[in-house]
Order: structure tokens, then C-alpha cells, then sequence
């Protein structure tokens, strides 16, 4: 250490599993200003910048301990460095100069902004970047990829989130939005935790109606898609679950492969979409013969990671609060992991109702909603009234066949591509889109 550095404070903020040379590095360089002080990232954090945890904090605050060099490590909570840099007054940030675009520049910003207060500095060192981190990072990638950790994540995040944010994925690429998704919003990172495989936009994408035509292999290769480009969790929308000899062995390939939930609906005979209602026929299946479906699914499966939740169609075939309630109640007798309630009204009052008196007999059974017809609703309110899971069911589809309509549509009209080509996503832009190994 030069002259008087050792009265000086470093701090860098750690936020991995793995230690590379990259972060030996930063250490080393940190150690030449003073007193190295790491933090490590609280797993809520973690989450929010898609770098799920695959060890405990204390496990990653004892292997920042071990390493050479470091004085001290605190736990940061935030990705932003207000209350950290407010707490320590660190007279350096020692950090890696790889965060000057995208959406990590908001957290630089936010690091100078902090240290600007009284006269800290941020110091950047050339960030590391040569095949053996690179082995590492990926390493650390497809690890989460792997059926054993994408499987358990979900219930993981339910007990780690306020509210565990869900959006459609019907194809590789849908899933690459699900997976990469990342906005800066209030001074945090913001990003979806897990994606829905909907039985609706699955069998759209296919231009097939959505009533179980679309048969359980070909939603396999579609959760395969998905799941080679992805590490979220995800949940199937397994319709009604068809037959119950049929859904035990469906429920055995799902957690072979790593997916964490299925979620079947409680009808029978020729499925239709529930947004229909009533405006169609729809039979609702007895209490017991769909309680005996889950209690079937569940003593079928092998781990403890995945659920099978099941989803209650009273309120949208008016059949009322009661039999809403008593049917939820019934099926987490049989084994239910949680319960989907759902409706197509736009006022949310009654998933609230439903929700509230739920929670008054049962604390901790997770409750799934679709807000797609009562989108007024905020996350915030949902969990307020017990929600566990929110689920985007279908609004990446809803979005790109219109775009994509009336680009046809324009080529069409002006005999040429030019009048569309100020909303396409520039061809420099697409052919970068998907990473290379
Ligand atoms: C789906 O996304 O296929 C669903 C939800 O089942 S809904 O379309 O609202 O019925
Ligand atoms: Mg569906």
C-alpha cells in the first residue's frame, strides 16, 4: 500500500457465486487504495439483476472472506448504492469499466451521483475478459439452466419476492424477452422472474384454437425452445390436465425436464379459452374427480421442487364466491401447491374478495392471478391482498400480431419495404439479437 492508504476505505460490491480472475483483479487493484471492504448483494437484489443465487448469502459472504486481501464484507440490499455509500463513506468505488452502456450505466450513474456528495472517487479498472472468465460466466449461466436449479427457483422466489412477475413465452425468442427484460425505473432494476407457457398463445402461434387441440408433445418442444435460450422458471398451462392416467406420467416428463409448475383448470370435456365465459359451453368438473386428478399428479412426482397448482373456474362460469372458496379449500386438501383464481371482469373486486377470504383460513397456500381482463390492477395491490404469483398471460402475443399486421399490410399497399422500415428492428440489431456460444 502507498503512504497513508491504509487509513483510506475501497469498496467494490460483488454480486457472484463463482470467483474469477476478474474480481481477483479488482481486488488486487482496490488493495493498492487502502482498506478493501466487499458487498455482497442480498439475494433480492440478485434477483432483480438476473443474477439468481445459486448459494446462500453467508455462503457467498464466507467466500469473499476467504479470499486474499479483503478486510471486511458487508451485505448491500440494494443495486443502487445510495444507502451503502450514505452508511461507509467509502473514499473509493473500485469497480470494473464494463458498466458504461445499457442498463448498468444507471447504476454508474447512480455510484458518481453518491460519491459526488463529498468528494469520493470512483476508480475503473479494465475489466477482464478472456476465455477463462468467459468459461466461468457461462458456467455460472448454464448451471441455472439446469432442470435441478430452474425447477426449484420458483418456489424459491416465492418466498424471496413480494410478488413473482410472470410473463407469456410461446418460442425461443418470446423467451429471450422473458429472460433479458431488464428496465431502469424509480432508481431500481426491474425485470420479469418467470414465464407462462399459455395454452392461448402456444396454440395461437400455431394459428390452432385453444381447446387441447395442440397436443402435449408439440407443447413439449415449445417448453424445449424456450428452454435452451433461457434460465427463468416456468410455468405450464397445462389446461384441464386431460386424462388423470395421462397427467401422472405428463407431470413425471414436466420435472424431468425442469419445469417448475403446471397449472391445471378445473373443467372437463372439450376445453375452451376462458375469457369466452359462459358465451360458450364449458363444463366444470365435479370436486371430486378433480381433486383426485391432483392428489394423483402429486403422488407421481419424485421432487419436492415442483407444484401443481390448481385453477378455479367458478367466477368465470358465475357459479359465485362460495363455490370458488370451497372448491380452493377443497383442492389444497387433496395436495394442491397453490391455488389459480380467475376472472374476466374488469373490476378486480371480486379476485380480491376471492383472495381475502382465502387468506383468512389459509396464510400460506401461494395464490395465482391473470389480470388480463382487470388489468387496472398494480402488483403492489395484488400482493397487498395475498397474491403470490402474477401472470402476463398473453400480452407479448396481443402485441406483435397487430405490428406485424400492418407491416403486411403497408408492404402490400406501397409495392415496396421502405414506408415500414422506421419500425423494424434495425437488420444490425437482428442478427446480433441471438447470442453466440
Ligand atoms: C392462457 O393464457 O392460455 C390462459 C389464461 O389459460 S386465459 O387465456 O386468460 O384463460
Ligand atoms: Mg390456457
Amino acid at each position: 500500500m502507498i503512504g497513508d492508504n491504509d487509513m483510506k476505505t475501497v469498496y467494490t460490491c460483488f454480486c457472484t457465486d463463482v470467483i474469477h480472475e476478474g474480481h481477483l483483479n479488482i481486488i488486487e487493484n482496490a488493495h493498492k487504495y487502502g482498506k478493501v471492504v466487499i458487498g455482497a448483494l442480498s439475494d433480492e437484489a440478485l434477483i432483480r439483476y438476473n443474477r439468481f443465487p445459486t448459494i446462500s448469502l453467508e455462503e457467498r459472504i464466507s467466500l469473499y472472506k476467504s479470499l486474499d486481501g479483503v478486510d471486511d464484507v458487508i451485505v448491500q440490499d440494494t443495486i443502487m448504492y445510495d444507502k451503502v455509500i450514505e452508511q461507509l463513506k467509502p473514499d473509493y468505488v473500485v469497480h470494473g469499466d464494463n458498466w458504461k452502456d445499457g442498463i448498468e450505466s444507471a447504476i454508474r450513474d447512480n455510484v458518481i451521483k453518491n460519491l459526488s456528495t463529498y468528494g469520493g472517487e470512483l476508480i475503473e479498472i479494465p475489466y477482464t475478459y478472456n476465455e477463462s472468465v468467459k468459461k466461468v460466466d457461462s458456467r455460472l449461466k448454464e448451471k441455472l439452466a439446469m432442470p435441478e436449479y430452474r425447477r426449484k427457483r420458483l418456489k424459491q422466489l416465492i418466498k424471496m419476492c413480494p410478488i413473482v412477475k410472470t410473463i407469456e413465452a410461446h418460442s425461443g425468442l418470446t423467451g429471450l424477452i422473458a429472460e433479458k427484460t431488464v428496465v431502469e425505473n424509480d432508481g431500481k432494476l426491474d425485470q420479469f422472474d418467470a414465464m407462462w407457457v399459455s395454452s392461448l398463445c402456444d396454440s395461437t402461434a400455431k394459428g390452432k384454437p385453444d381447446i387441447e387441440l395442440v397436443d402435449m408433445s408439440s407443447r413439449l418442444r415449445t417448453i424445449d425452445d424456450i428452454m435452451e435460450v433461457t434460465t427463468k422458471p416456468i410455468i405450464l398451462d397445462g389446461d384441464t390436465g386431460g386424462l388423470t392416467e395421462h397427467f401422472v406420467y405428463n407431470v413425471r416428463t414436466l420435472e424431468r425436464m425442469g419445469v417448475s409448475a403446471i397449472i391445471i383448470e378445473d373443467k372437463k370435456g372439450l376445453k375452451k379459452n376462458s375469457l369466452f365465459g359462459n358465451d360458450v359451453v364449458q363444463t366444470q368438473d365435479s370436486i371430486e374427480a378433480f381433486s383426485e386428478k391432483i392428489a394423483a399428479g402429486k403422488r407421481a412426482q419424485l421432487t419436492d421442487d415442483f407444484m401443481i397448482i390448481a385453477r378455479i373456474e367458478s367466477l368465470i362460469l358465475e357459479q359465485g364466491m362460495e363455490d370458488a372458496l370451497t372448491r380452493a379449500f377443497a383442492f389444497v386438501k387433496a395436495g394442491a401447491d397453490g391455488i389459480m383464481i380467475h376472472s374476466r371482469k374488469k373490476d378486480p373486486s371480486e379476485i380480491l374478495e376471492f383472495c381475502d377470504k382465502f387468506r383468512e383460513q389459509d396464510k400460506d397456500t401461494p395464490i395465482v392471478v391473470v389480470p388480463s381482463s382487470y388489468n387496472v390492477i398494480t402488483e403492489d395491490e395484488l400482493a397487498a391482498h395475498g397474491v403470490n404469483i402474477v401472470i402476463y398471460a398473453n400480452q407479448l402475443t396481443r402485441s406483435a400480431f397487430p405490428a406485424m399486421k400492418q407491416t403486411a399490410e403497408d408492404i402490400l399497399r406501397y409495392h415496396r419495404a421502405k414506408e415500414v422500415d422506421d419500425r423494424l428492428l434495425p437488420i444490425k440489431d437482428i442478427i446480433t439479437l441471438i447470442d453466440e456460444l
